[in-house]
């Protein structure tokens, strides 16, 4: 039986990176997937801590928040750095993908038609800010963390809404090059069953 199961709609949106951070780590997920009908009858939603998806479960630990769950599978599979101090820059930078994607959510579902050319304009001042950190392969020290597979994840994102939006950065390039690359995660992005699933649910990409 798989540890893990992720209960959400049938999008990328917040499990992608969670579900690239298990595949590379060669952890098995069993999802459950929520139509809108469903959703809209409100039983599962008031079971939710937040009253939102995605819901994950590790035996009987029950999370909710994807950033809580990059977190709690950092710990479980080595990927939130060699000590403490690595923890704290991976949280920092962490944020700050959150940050990002909050605005990206914001423009997909609140302002795609009036919004994208302001926000691709905007974007490189969020973009320099990661390009600036990387002194490996990786975000924070010389291994893979969580916040490598959540900003990884959001670029594919942007590179989806606007191909040419990484040009200038060649770090973050390498990162999507790099993290591309990596077996497990090659396969899953080739996989017919990922690349079907649209990345946001009201279909603008
Ligand atoms: N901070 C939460 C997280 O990171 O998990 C946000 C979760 C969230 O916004 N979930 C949305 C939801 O449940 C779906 S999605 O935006 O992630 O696709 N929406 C339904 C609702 O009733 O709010």
């Amino acid at each position: 039986m798989p540890p893990y199961t992720a209960t959400y709609f049938p999008v990328k949106g917040r499990l992608g990176a969670i579900k690239i951070m298990l595949a590379d780590k060669g952890q098995e997920l069993k999802e459950v997937l929520v139509g809108m009908e469903e959703w809209q009858k409100g039983d599962l939603k008031a079971t939710c801590v937040f009253g939102q998806l995605p819901k994950f479960e590790d035996g009987d630990l029950v999370l909710f928040q994807s950033n809580a769950i990059l977190r709690h599978l950092g710990r479980n599979h080595g990927a939130y750095g060699k000590d403490s101090r690595e923890a704290s820059l991976i949280d920092m930078m962490n944020d700050g993908v959150e940050d990002l994607r909050s605005k990206y959510i914001k423009l997909i579902y609140q302002e795609y038609d009036t919004g994208k050319e302001a926000y691709l304009k905007d974007l490189p001042n969020s973009l320099c800010k990661f390009e600036k950190r990387f002194n490996s392969d990786f975000l924070v020290g010389n291994e893979v963390s969580f916040a490598d597979y959540n900003l990884f994840d959001l670029l594919l994102n942007h590179l989806v809404l606007c191909p040419k939006s990484l040009d200038n950065f060649p770090k973050l390039n390498n990162l999507v090059k790099k993290m591309s690359a990596r077996p497990k995660i090659r396969a899953l992005l080739d996989s017919e069953a990922f690349k079907k699933i649209p990345i946001n649910g009201n279909g603008k990409q």
